[in-house]
């Protein structure tokens, strides 16, 4: 099954993000991978409304730290939705599947406690070409679809709720 151009989506089911304020936390690790899904995301907000003001990036060391790089977000700036943006590569020990595991875990966690919107836009691959495919390569780039789906995860809240 050929996967999914992560950068492709019908522009019409996007509303606009022009009054959603949004986080995003970056891992530094395989930051040639990170960098490049951050500057997706941010160009998708903007590409979709959102007020430069309205975005803060900030940046933890590597994906481990994601979970409470966003809580940091959710506690101290008036985030709306949280963007988690990381890249995990498989290596010869197991941390791989440690890291994974409490990165998924600890952004489940905080979308219950929160209750509000932080995506997983954490690439898990076997090798570095693999995550360059999914971050502006041939198969698009993660960080576009991490903030289309925090912009349609913000337009369901204020469906509901209006
Ligand atoms: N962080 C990532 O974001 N991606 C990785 O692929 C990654 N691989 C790691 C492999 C090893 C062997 C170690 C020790 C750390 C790795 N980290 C990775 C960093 C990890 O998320 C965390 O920042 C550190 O473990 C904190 O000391």
């Amino acid at each position: 099954m050929a996967t999914k151009n992560l950068s492709e989506y019908d522009l019409s089911s996007v509303p606009s993000a022009s009054e959603m304020k949004f986080g995003i936390v970056v891992a530094e690790w395989n930051y040639e991978v990170t960098g490049a899904l951050a500057q997706g995301a941010v160009d998708t907000l903007l590409k979709h409304g959102a007020k430069e003001e309205n975005i803060v990036l900030k940046h933890v060391p590597g994906s481990f730290e994601l979970t409470l790089g966003a809580q940091y977000l959710a506690e101290f700036t008036k985030s709306d939705a949280i963007i988690i943006l990381g890249c995990v590569i498989q290596g010869e020990t197991r941390h791989f599947d440690f890291i994974c595991e409490g990165v998924t875990q600890g952004i489940t966690n905080l979308n219950i406690k929160y209750n509000k919107p932080f995506i997983f836009g954490l690439l898990t691959t076997d090798n570095q070409q693999q995550a360059l495919d999914r971050a502006g390569g041939k198969l698009g780039n993660k960080g576009d679809e991490a903030a289309v789906t925090a912009i349609k995860m913000l337009a369901l809240r204020d469906d509901l709720t209006k």
